[in-house]
């Protein structure tokens, strides 16, 4: 067995990979281009070595620098991944010309699969079933006109040299077919530089059903059974779940014994998976195979308690596969959802930028979270924008089901836009629920996916929740700056609202999308009487470590997270995030456009409250003074951190529009 691995790839899949290295006692090498220097699949390495730029084809698409890479770790075998190198003939055929062994199929099996036209005429030699059509070299328009009308409409055309669903055209009737053959073959020739075309029976509504299969390198192979990957957009996976519902046992044993056939007759090591697509009446027709370790492969290893990547390490290093055919079952159901930093409300836009927060649901015997990322690390547009994969398992598909509404409710993500709330939509979407799956489901549910997209209205207690960690937080505040004051028990300090006379009431404002919300806080005994919307709530409550809230808005308990971040503030409860804005409607920075200086009054007012002891440092945020104007009260904040070096006017005095209040000296 090896002693030591490279792994030539980047995010969850070199942790995870490096994660089961580690378990068998094999040190693990990272590779990694500058931008991922901080990366945590280095820090989870034993060694890391730095292979270039940001740009993946400066770096980990480089083979040579990633052979020389091993070979100067002393590395003795070099696991892909997928994506980057993972099936790349070229790459393959570099490690065994460096003595280093490649953690996947022979090179012939590469070359092969990577060639659909080789791929079928492979699979049909197998017994493999191929979609019924035409896939040969006579490309007259005539003759292919009389292959569709064998096959039978609706038929698809696709481009031979097309992949990925480009360059698919279907065709309903005949006297159609000789237009869209034109078109199909002049959008080939543009796209792919090669206008030749196969026509097959058109499969409506179908979906997509995966089997895993291993080989060894003394002629064993095994399948370990079926993955649904149907929900698809874009033709990228989505959601993944094993097993396929609905399979039947005879149907498993069919499509399991082709794929094994298959991999059988190309002569196949190692993990790869045979793709294919299922009719509506569970007809099932070879897709692609393909020869690498999928994104997806933990649900099979939920659902048949294994590893897959200590089966490839140890086929790799010459070993029989660990399991016969007879000897593995399938246990339970597991899901698998994609989290993206990407919005849904935007066109599933790639978001970049720093993780503020991100605190997956704890990981037990039901939920796997497989990251690449911890909270403060950045998502960057030079790689593939995926956050986790976020698996779970229970003994059926129901539980399954609810177990991963339960993780997606508790996976916080700020910082970034995200796909957490429309995973959560899609997961709890009747079709899904109901299991009526085919490719199309995304956008057969839109209206449920995408229902008031960004514009769902937000739930009051998600307004009371920011307003009360806002109040925790300043308390927070006031105590620290108390303890660090010359004065500890000055009223300055006193955040309770007492005044000499009547108790001061103020206003918190905050913006989500396009709602806006005043809150009138009034200080109560124990905790605050906030008014929102004309009612009045007495609100309460605890702010503890990691942004958690533990609120009583009414008599009514719950948790909720609130992260600051800057002006954000990212307001997490029941499952779902609200991006807010606290907004301060009268903060006006002083002359000289910085925060520099003074605040200036806005508008005639009177000051009813200065809140800060001049020469207490104050924490960007803080209230320090205290208007009332237009009937409102009005309260500025600290523009950023540093301290109120005077007041310009006392309680009760008049101040003109424009009026400097104070003068504010900002900390370095
Ligand atoms: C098809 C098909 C319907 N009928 N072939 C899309 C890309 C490639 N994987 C093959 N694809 C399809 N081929 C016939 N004869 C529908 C698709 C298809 C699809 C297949 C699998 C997973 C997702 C898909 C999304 C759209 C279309």
């Amino acid at each position: 067995m090896f002693t030591k691995i490279l792994i030539a790839n980047r995010g969850e899949i070199a942790c995870r990979v490096i994660k089961t290295a580690r378990r068998m006692g094999i040190r693990g090498v990272a590779v990694y281009s500058e931008a991922d220097a901080g990366a945590r699949h280095v820090r989870l390495a034993d060694e890391a070595v730095c292979i270039g730029p940001a740009a993946a084809r400066e770096s980990y698409l480089v083979a040579d620098r990633i052979v020389e890479a091993a070979r100067a770790t002393g590395a003795q075998a070099i696991h892909p991944g997928y994506g980057f190198l993972a099936e790349n003939e070229a790459f393959a055929q570099a490690c065994a010309a460096s003595g280093i062994a490649f953690i996947g199929p022979p090179v012939a099996a590469i070359r092969a699969m990577g060639s659909k036209s080789e791929a079928k005429k492979l699979m049909a030699a197998a017994g493999v079933p191929l979609t019924p059509g035409y896939h040969g070299d006579n490309q007259d328009a005539d003759f292919l006109r009389v292959e569709a009308d064998r096959i039978g409409y609706p038929v698809l055309i696709k481009a031979s040299a097309g992949g990925g669903g480009k360059g698919m055209r279907a065709v309903w009737k005949g006297e159609e077919f000789a237009d869209a053959l034109a078109s199909c073959k002049r959008e080939a020739a543009s796209s792919f530089g090669d206008d030749r075309v196969l026509i097959e029976k058109y499969l409506q509504r179908p979906r997509h059903i995966e089997i895993q299969v291993f080989g060894d390198t003394h002629g064993n192979v095994v399948h370990l059974f079926e993955r649904d990957c149907s929900v698809q957009r874009r033709h990228q996976k989505v959601l993944e779940e094993a097993p396929a519902p609905g399979m039947t046992a005879e149907r498993r044993a069919a499509m399991g014994r082709a794929a094994a056939e298959a991999a059988k007759a190309v002569g196949y090591v190692g993990a790869g998976t045979v793709e294919f697509i299922v009719d509506r009446d569970g007809t099932f027709y070879f897709m692609e195979m393909n020869t690498r370790l999928q994104v997806e492969h933990p649900v099979t290893e939920m659902i048949t308690g294994l590893d897959l990547v200590e089966w490839q390490l140890k086929v790799s290093a010459g070993g029989t596969l660990p399991l016969t055919q007879e000897q593995l079952a399938i246990r339970g159901h597991a899901l698998e959802a994609r989290i993206y930093a990407e919005d849904p409300d935007k066109g599933f836009l790639p978001s970049t930028g720093r993780l503020v927060h991100l605190a997956p649901p704890e990981e037990s015997l039901h939920v796997r979270v497989d990251t690449g990322v911890e909270q403060g690390d950045e998502i960057t547009p030079h790689y593939d924008p995926m956050i986790a994969k976020l698996i779970v398992w229970d003994e059926d598909r129901p539980r399954a089901l609810a177990r991963m509404l339960g993780a997606l409710a508790r996976y916080r993500v700020a910082g970034v836009a995200n796909n957490v709330d429309f995973l959560s939509r899609l997961v709890a979407c009747p079709a899904f629920a109901q299991a009526d799956l085919d490719t199309g489901l995304i956008e057969r549910e839109h209206d449920f996916l995408f229902a008031g997209a960004g514009t769902a209205s937000v739930p009051r207690e998600a307004w009371l929740a920011a307003a009360l960690a806002e109040l925790l937080r300043e308390q927070a505040a006031a105590d620290a700056a108390a303890r660090l004051g010359s004065d500890p028990r000055s009223p300055w300090h006193r955040r309770d609202g007492w005044r000499l006379n009547l108790g001061v009431s103020r206003r918190l404002t905050f913006r989500c999308g396009d709602e806006v919300r005043e809150l009138k806080v009034g200080y109560a005994d124990a905790g605050y009487r906030i008014t929102l919307d004309g009612q009045t709530t007495a609100v309460g409550g605890q702010l503890q470590a990691g942004d958690q809230l533990r609120a009583d808005l009414g008599g009514m308990r719950m948790a909720a997270t609130v992260v600051v971040a800057g002006e954000k503030r990212h307001v997490f409860l029941h499952g779902r995030c609200h991006l807010m804005v606290a907004v301060d409607p009268l903060f006006h920075a002083g002359e000289g456009g910085g925060a520099e200086g003074g605040l200036t009054a806005p508008m005639p007012g009177k000051v009813i409250a200065l809140l800060v002891e001049p020469g207490v440092k104050v924490s960007k945020g803080v209230p320090l003074i205290v208007l009332e104007a237009m009937k409102m009260e009005h309260t500025l904040v600290a523009p950023s951190a540093g301290t109120v070096t005077a007041f310009h006017y006392a309680v009760g005095e008049p101040v003109a529009d424009g009026a400097e209040l104070l003068e504010f000296d900002k900390t370095p």
